[in-house]
């Protein structure tokens, strides 16, 4: 089988998922090409190094720039703060290397655009994909389904939120999210581009315009001084946020239809709450991220004295995904979702078809993250996308 060689940019968070997609994907999927685990690309070589070997890559390396154009590099997977995607993917495109670039696609539009010209005239084939990584929970993937199927008749609205609580601590030192120059903006392109690209993905309609409002709830916190998780501990000196803690929008699909959106890193006591509800003319699903296993269905052509919302299991064998798990019932986890986003790239790369979400669809959820900044800043006007 060929090897697909994999040079891994940025190791944080999002270094240690992607890595556990590549290694474990092939030893339960059947893949048409063997990922290899070949390099992890870090600024700090001693930090690099430790998670290289912890997380199973062959060797770690400092410099981005000649890594992704190595004779032996295949793919190029970039988990790095969202100010560098730009530039390595339309390195890595322009050196002919598939490119995998996580959520958002960039930090401005402008970026965005950039990246989806660079993966449409990238020589000998190359191909790129977004990292919208919860399309594929199975019970995501199943709503989604279910919808295209007309499950729940014609699509009348839809209320998303993403629902975290961990910036509520006022002593969470300012990390790069909580800086626009590195992250792009706060809660709305971390965790709101998420909601935006599963209410699409799963409706199969794309916002056109948008009213928002976006606030920023703690203004300064302490500098970083180390870092752990998501956050760390700060010193004594202050710095100014810079980007938003909350955003709300209100949006109109290409159907007409309106969707609701909330995105927060201050919703107490909610963790990973990334919640989907769309209802239909004759039923309706409701996804809780926080309870992945399943998916709430409510049909309406039930009869009236047995209507009311199902809970379904989602793994049977039936479902998306699962025949390469375990037997119905026994449970998946957060980290399911990158293997299954290694399958389906790796799939695509090898049958040379457009992977799913493409740069594209990255730029036009770039765009609605533009267009809701442009309205908050314009109290709220609604604006086109
Ligand atoms: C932090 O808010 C974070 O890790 C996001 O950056 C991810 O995109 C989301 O999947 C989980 O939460």
């Amino acid at each position: 089988m060929a090897p697909l060689r994999i040079a891994m940019i940025g190791h944080g968070f999002m270094g240690a998922a992607h890595s556990q997609g590549w290694r474990v994907a092939p030893h339960f999927f059947d893949l048409p090409a063997e990922p290899e685990m070949t390099v992890v690309v870090g600024r700090n070589a001693e930090s690099t190094g430790v998670d290289a070997a912890r997380w199973g890559w062959h060797e770690s390396a400092s410099d981005w720039r000649t890594v992704v154009t190595r004779d032996d590099i295949d793919v190029v997977d970039i988990v790095t703060p969202g100010d560098s995607h730009a530039e390595i993917a339309i390195a890595a495109l322009a050196a002919g290397k598939h490119v995998l670039c996580e959520k958002p696609l960039a930090n401005t539009v402008a970026e965005a655009e950039a990246m989806t010209e660079a993966a449409a005239n990238a020589p000998g084939g190359a191909l790129a994909m977004t990292g919208f990584t919860y399309r594929r929970v199975p019970a995501a993937a199943l709503a989604r389904d279910m919808v295209a199927a007309g499950r729940i008749g014609r699509v009348t609205q839809v209320r998303a939120s993403y629902l975290q609580d961990w910036l509520n601590d006022p002593a969470m030192p300012l990390t790069w999210r909580l800086q626009k120059e590195i992250a792009g903006s706060g809660a709305l392109g971390d965790i709101g581009a998420h909601a935006i690209d599963l209410s699409q993905f799963v409706t199969g309609m794309n916002l056109t315009s948008v009213s928002g409002t976006l606030q920023t709830i703690i203004t300064e916190r302490p500098i970083q001084e180390t870092s752990a998780g998501l956050g760390g501990t700060g010193g004594s000196e202050m710095g100014t946020v810079t980007v938003d803690d909350v955003a709300h929008i209100v949006g109109r699909y290409d159907s007409g239809v309106l969707g609701t959106f909330e995105a927060t890193r201050f919703a107490t006591g909610r963790k990973n709450a990334l919640r989907l509800e769309v209802s239909g003319t004759e039923g309706a699903i409701s996804f809780d991220l926080e309870d992945l296993n399943s998916l709430l269905f409510y049909d309406g052509t039930a009869r009236d004295s047995e209507r009311g919302f199902t809970k379904i299991l989602v793994t049977e064998p039936v479902h998306p995904y699962i025949p390469a798990w375990w037997p119905a019932g026994h449970m998946l986890g957060y980290e399911h979702g990158f293997s299954h986003q290694v399958k389906d790239f790796v799939e695509a790369i090898s049958a040379g078809i457009q992977p799913t979400p493409s740069f594209a669809d990255g730029l036009q959820v770039q765009r609605v993250l533009e267009a809701v900044e442009t309205s908050s800043a314009a109290g709220s006007a609604w604006t086109a996308v």
